[in-house]
């Protein structure tokens, strides 16, 4: 995949119109979705699943570029895949599709060797554009990190907005960020420091419960097997990128329930 300046520039500024279009947090009525974690530069992944994966949406939990090999390659390729199929793939904001991660991660170091000072402009207007959620089938939540404190239900969180180039609402911020612990009821401190929290059983099902949802999905931890299910199988994590030492896999949510591929089966 050879990427000069021109290539990247139609992607972005394609992608950016019909990004805006969309609404903070999606909502997203199909037969079937494949729910994909964090790729963080791992375009092999994300050409397994953009080829292998027939029918039905593909929604990408965000993390896609910062600290892998082929962190430009991998956001352009989701971008052209975008545009290809709007109604089939979407893309939401992970805690990295932001300037403040990108400058200390690498990505803004890659844009500008590769593409010349200035390029990276182009990825901080086209972060402001990403969902920061969806709900699929009316039942299941999709967010990159959790339930943040500070927030009812889902429909709060989307009456944040979507966000500038940082995460400036502190709501959202958490939404990207936070994790689940088990044995932990509400909220805590996490050890990601920085407006970032841990949150348990209850915060999870009291957001729910009002968002008239009965799960949530989401990335953001590299667990060991690639998918890990807490509080009962109402949240699962599903992470998806091979840098990790981790077995990466995508989760399947259809007529039968929830289940898990391991990308290298796909
Ligand atoms: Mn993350």
């Amino acid at each position: 995949m050879s990427l000069g300046l021109g290539r990247v520039r139609r992607a972005v500024e394609e992608a950016i119109p019909l990004l805006s279009a969309e609404s903070a947090v999606l909502e997203i009525e199909a037969s079937s979705a494949v729910v994909v974690g964090d790729t963080h530069g791992d375009l092999e992944t994300t050409e397994r699943v953009l080829e292998r994966i027939g029918g039905g949406v593909i929604i990408f939990l965000g993390d896609y570029v910062d600290r892998g090999p082929y962190q430009l390659e991998n956001i352009v390729r989701l971008l052209e895949a975008k545009l290809d199929e709007p109604k089939r793939i979407y893309l939401l904001r992970g805690n990295h599709e932001t300037r403040e991660m990108n400058m200390y991660y690498g990505f803004y170091e890659v844009v500008s060797r590769r593409l010349g000072p200035g390029a990276y402009g182009l990825f901080a207007n086209l972060y402001s554009t990403l969902p920061i959620g969806g709900v699929f089938n009316r039942s299941t939540i999709l967010v990159h990190g959790g339930v943040p404190e500070g927030a009812d239900s889902i429909r709060d969180v989307a009456s944040r907005g979507k966000q500038g180039e940082d995460l400036e609402d502190e709501v959202v911020f958490q939404a990207l960020w936070n994790d689940p612990r088990e044995g932990v009821d509400g909220f805590g401190p996490s050890p990601r420091g920085g407006g970032a929290r841990i949150f348990g059983r209850r915060a999870l099902e009291r957001f729910l419960e009002a968002s008239g949802c009965e799960r949530l999905f989401r990335a953001h931890e590299p667990v060991p097997a690639g998918y890990e299910a807490l509080f009962g199988g109402k949240l699962y994590t599903v992470f998806s990128c091979r840098f990790y030492g981790i077995r990466p896999a995508v989760a399947e949510i259809g007529a039968g329930g929830v289940s898990f591929r391991y990308v290298d089966d796909l």
